[in-house]
């Protein structure tokens, strides 16, 4: 029996520095809408959707930067947001820059129920980037400095979308390049990771030539395969265009767990891509290559836990006579 779900990914054209939350939300509120129009259940949008990818700009006093982050949600500004999903009965999923009650700032992302109810949430762990100010960069890229590493783990919750049952899970930007992090959510037998992102055309690191078309190359590599080697879909979200003079690659995808490309965005706007996933996929990955539990050697696995750098092997050396 076929477990059908019509999966929309909404990507988001740029934020300018300069625009209110309340144009970022009218402008989902919209994407929303015509998710419903076109018979999705659920509609991911992508990392830190109500603003300007704030981390490009350093501010030497943290508290100065408070107004990038949310410390309700809903709040009023994405209020009408919520009220559109229980409108139509369409979940959705939002990232965004999250205060905590005591002061804790976090990269997250959760899943709304249409209900209103926050069924998932989750906080990012592989924070790209950089603490201070770095002069070298053409660019800054500072989500070590606005961001504490996310101490929710990897979640997975089975969790109503649409008219199923969904284990789901969540990947924030960065975390899509750490196979790590996609095999965590395997061994919860994730069926569909949602998964925002805002990466840059070019590499700001001003470190190496990396060639243009390659960056979008990586970001289509990865998730394709993430969902493979765990047996799972993903939409794969951006926010694209050119933002406060920096460009943002697009590219959006949904993909399934055959690792294939279903569905792309093709603009660098506002755009909506559908497809209608069938989860029962899912299972051939699962109960064949990667049945886990018949094939995985945690015992032979030891480095990846034990540390985070990697180390140059022994050298060889001719035997002796
Ligand atoms: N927002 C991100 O996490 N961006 C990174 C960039 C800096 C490479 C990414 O992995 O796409």
């Amino acid at each position: 029996m076929p477990r059908r779900l019509v999966l929309a990914a909404a990507q988001l054209g740029p934020i300018q520095r300069a625009e209110g939350r309340e144009v970022a939300v009218g402008r989902m509120v919209r994407l929303l809408e015509l998710a419903h129009r076109r018979g999705a259940e659920v509609v991911v949008f992508p990392e830190l959707a109500l603003t300007t990818f704030f981390p490009r700009w350093y501010e030497d006093d943290l508290a100065a930067a408070d107004h990038w982050y949310e410390s309700a949600m809903p709040s009023n500004a994405t209020a009408p947001l919520f009220e559109a999903a229980r409108r139509h009965g369409i979940g959705f999923h939002l990232g965004y820059a999250e205060k905590t009650p005591d002061g804790r700032r976090f990269n997250t992302a959760i899943y709304v129920h249409p209900s209103g109810q926050v069924a998932l949430k989750y906080r990012k762990v592989h924070l790209p980037g950089h603490a201070e100010h770095d002069p070298q960069r053409r660019v800054q890229h500072l989500e070590k400095r606005y961001f504490e590493v996310g101490d929710l783990g990897f979640p997975v919750v089975r969790a109503p979308v649409g008219g199923n049952d969904v284990n789901i899970g969540m990947l924030i930007c960065n975390d899509r390049r750490w196979p790590e992090a996609w095999r965590v959510l395997g061994m919860q037998q994730v069926e569909l990771v949602m998964l925002g992102y805002n990466t840059p055309s070019l590499n700001m690191a001003n470190r190496g030539f990396e060639a243009h078309h390659l960056r979008v190359f990586h970001s289509h590599l990865s998730v394709q395969a993430g969902c493979y080697q765990n047996a799972c879909f993903a939409a794969a979200v951006a926010k694209a265009g050119t933002e406060d003079g920096h460009e943002l690659f697009g590219h959006s995808i949904i993909v399934n767990p055959q690792g294939e490309i279903m569905a792309q965005a093709t603009s660098w706007e506002d755009e909506l891509i559908i497809a209608d996933c069938d989860l029962e996929m899912c299972r051939l990955g699962r109960e064949t290559i990667f049945d886990f539990a018949a094939h995985r050697r945690p015992d032979a696995y030891g480095p990846i836990t034990a540390r985070a750098g990697s180390q140059p092997p022994p050298a060889w050396t001719a035997a002796a006579g």
